[in-house]
């Protein structure tokens, strides 16, 4: 572990960020701080409500939505958001340089089985999300409540992890984080999608066949971030009869990873291009993701376009 080296001092000293950049993410690890406690001491359950996905509450969600959206709001940097919790644009500050994309609790029906629930950031230079392609982010980041919690941020400079300390403030943790071309760690999403997507069958086969070493939770930001852990591994969810893009949103999730993985130096595909050059139609978008080792990857997306 590192000597003390606050986010602050990292996003000043490494990230080679712009200023307004660097207050917006130390903004967002603030208020990262705030949810890591509420999820370990408010009441769980759900909260009587649905998102724009149908998708029903936890009173957690409704929480950590509204903690990160007021410290946007407070921030002088954000011209727009969007929320997986909430249907539409929040419009800004009109000349403030960034648009965010979050999703404030991905996981969140895992809480009650006490596994770890995270949230994902993807931060555009303003006003541009929509209509264009998560290769534009100018940084990404997740945190990841676990036994610890955890945050790591992405620029074009590297992948770099931080643990939250006891007195409330992201430490250095691990730098340069790599993501090597060969996997033993498979990460299978949507399994329902293998009986009627021979191709994904296909790939499930090779791995059990391979002797791979399963690791999946149901959260995306604790199985992605097992493969950035641990230097290798392929996380998938893709698509089938019940969700034909997959059930993953890509301003939300897919976007925000495919940066992440890719300054990682592993790859992230939606089965037929990269998702770093996918336009983001619509905010409910969903895609399709393969993503991680690199050569995992290859052989997964071919083995995807078999019948
Ligand atoms: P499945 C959690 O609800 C989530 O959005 C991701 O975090 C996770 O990878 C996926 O859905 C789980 O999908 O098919 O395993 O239920």
């Amino acid at each position: 572990m590192n000597d003390h080296v606050s986010l602050h001092h990292h996003l000043r000293t490494h990230a080679k960020v712009a200023d307004d950049l660097r207050h917006l993410m130390t903004d967002i690890a603030r208020a990262a701080t705030y949810v890591s406690y509420a999820i370990q001491t408010t009441a769980t359950g759900l909260a009587g409500t649905s998102n724009q996905f149908g998708e029903e509450q936890e009173k957690l969600d409704i929480l950590s939505n509204s903690i990160f959206s007021e410290h946007l709001k407070q921030s002088t940097t954000v011209n727009s958001f969007i929320s997986e919790e909430h249907p539409e644009v929040v419009a800004l500050q009109q000349k403030a340089p960034y648009a965010v994309a979050f999703d404030p609790l991905d996981g969140s029906s895992l809480i009650d089985a006490n596994f770890a629930i995270g949230s994902i950031f993807g931060i555009y230079a303003a006003p541009a999300i929509l209509g264009h392609a998560p290769k534009e982010q100018v940084a990404a980041l997740y945190v990841l409540y676990g036994p610890r919690t955890i945050l790591v941020y992405a620029t074009k400079e590297g992948v770099h992890e931080f643990i939250l300390n006891d007195v409330g403030e992201f430490t250095l943790l691990r730098e340069k984080l790599r993501i090597e071309p060969k996997a033993k760690n498979f990460s299978p999403g949507n399994l329902r999608a293998i009986h009627d997507n021979p191709g994904y069958r296909k790939a499930l086969d090779r791995w059990l066949t391979e002797s791979a070493t399963l690791r999946y939770s149901g959260c995306m930001v604790a199985d992605i971030h097992h493969i950035l852990a641990k230097g290798q591994g392929i996380f998938s969810n893709v698509g089938g009869a019940t969700y034909p893009d997959g059930k993953l949103r890509l301003v939300f999730e897919c976007g925000p990873f495919a940066y992440i993985v890719s300054q990682a130096g592993g790859t992230a595909s939606n089965g037929r291009q990269s998702i770093l050059d996918q336009t983001i139609k619509r905010i409910d978008q969903r895609s399709p993701i393969i993503c991680g080792s690199n050569d995992e990857v290859e052989k997964t997306v071919a083995l995807l376009q078999t019948r």
